[in-house]
């Protein structure tokens, strides 16, 4: 028996009357006790503002503050916890970096290199820097499979390639990009990296530094997480060369009338009053994944994705999006079925307690290679078992016997 589920307060409870199958974690996982606790705690017992006290209250919150900082770094394998920003989420963390490293090395002229499976976070900030500046984007295309089309991948490669941005993981294909060689393939052309890693350091093990990418940006609250902290992760020789992002307290060592001067980093980058209870529960997270194991982890996703895989196909007029090698992609799965909307399936399955994503996924130019507006789907989390497979398969049989009844009431 999957002894996880019991961690997680919130999957003790019925909608609708059913009991709750969960699985949506591609939008935000569910928290467990250890983070609740440790969120309740922090009030209870830290709560100061951080780095200006000289009580000792506030020198305590900023210690627990700091140690989830070092804490990040340990876990993705960077070098210094100097190169660890906290922002809000993944989305800011990348808006960070078009505003600032952008500014500073993107001309007129020059291009930046995205997919087609992009997240909006990581393409629209883009294009709004490429319009500021008079840049070009440039997208590798999809395979039918769902996987990066890499034939031709010298020929995207030019002198004025500045920027590779590219998804770890694809939030909606749950395809895994093999990041590594792009990096090195982008690094031989001087072309500075920029990983969205909002879904894939949830799921897989990072290692920033042997990957050697230039930037790597994920949110907590994918990852067990409260809401409200993003990670910003950069190589400390790039961000130290970079303007700061938003300005005000604490990010600063002095003020004059018509100039100030920056604090070394990380503070550089956090100005205002940080999201400290967020950011020192979010260690109680990652100490929770790392007892868990990020490779069992991935095993376990791994063995629930083959079956759901499996039994989803048993489904006449099911299809499904993304590759089908379970090498090649993490625990998320698109699907239609019949020519039900999504909307539909999700509100039916939501009356059966089970809770998907519906909707275009923030990836519009997904559903426009793939021709369909909108699709169902189901992601995993740890907390996950084959019997919440199950019941979404019963769900979707049940969807069909009323979506036909109500096709031949109609006629
Ligand atoms: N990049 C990817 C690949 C994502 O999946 C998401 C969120 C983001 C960036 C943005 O993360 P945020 O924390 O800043 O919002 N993806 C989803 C999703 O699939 N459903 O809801 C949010």
């Amino acid at each position: 028996m999957w002894k996880y589920p019991k961690d997680f307060p919130i999957l003790d409870q019925k909608i609708h009357g059913h009991k709750l199958t969960y699985l949506d974690s591609a939008a935000t996982t569910q928290k467990p006790k250890v983070v609740l606790e440790a969120l309740q705690n922090y009030y209870e017992t830290l709560n100061a503002n951080i780095h200006r006290g000289v009580y000792q209250l506030s020198e305590k919150a900023t210690e627990a503050y700091e140690n989830t900082r070092k804490h990040v770094a340990k876990f993705i394998g960077a070098r210094d916890p100097s190169e660890i920003i906290f922002t809000r989420n993944a989305t800011e963390a990348i808006n960070l970096v078009a505003y600032t490293w952008g500014e500073k090395n993107i001309s007129e002229g020059d291009e930046i290199l995205l997919t087609e499976m992009e997240h909006h976070s990581n393409l629209v900030p883009w294009q709004l820097l490429a319009t500021r500046k008079g840049a070009h984007l440039k997208f590798i295309p999809l395979t039918d499979e769902g996987t990066l089309d890499l034939k031709n991948l010298d020929a995207f490669f030019t002198p004025k390639t500045k920027l590779l941005a590219v998804t770890h993981m694809s939030n909606s294909l749950g395809t895994i990009n093999p990041v590594s060689k792009l990096i090195e393939k982008a690094h031989q052309n001087q072309t500075t990296v920029l990983i969205d890693g909002a879904q894939a350091a949830a799921h897989l093990k990072i290692n920033v530094s042997e990957l050697n990418a230039d930037f790597y940006a994920f949110s907590a609250h994918k990852m067990l997480g409260p809401t409200g902290v993003g990670v910003l992760y950069g190589k400390k020789e790039i961000l130290e060369d970079m303007p700061p992002f938003l300005g005000g307290g604490e990010m600063i060592l002095e003020v004059y009338k018509d100039y100030s001067t920056w604090k070394p980093l990380p503070e550089k980058f956090e100005a205002g009053t940080p999201n400290i209870a967020g950011v020192v529960a979010f260690s109680a997270a990652l100490t929770y994944l790392e007892n868990f194991g990020m490779e069992n982890l991935r095993q376990h996703e791994k063995e629930l994705t083959q079956y759901a895989l499996g039994r989803l196909k048993e489904l006449e007029g099911l299809r499904i999006f993304g590759p089908m090698d379970i090498s090649l992609r993490g625990g998320v799965i698109s699907f239609t079925y019949l020519d039900i909307h999504p909307h539909d399936l999700g509100t039916v399955l939501d009356h059966q307690g089970i809770a998907i994503r519906t909707g275009h996924h923030c990836n519009q130019l997904v559903m426009r290679r793939y021709d369909v507006s909108a699709t169902a789907r189901a992601s995993f989390y740890l907390y996950n078992t084959k019997e919440d497979v199950d019941i979404l398969i019963e769900g979707l049989q049940k969807a069909k016997a009323y979506f036909d009844r109500g096709s031949k009431k109609g006629a």
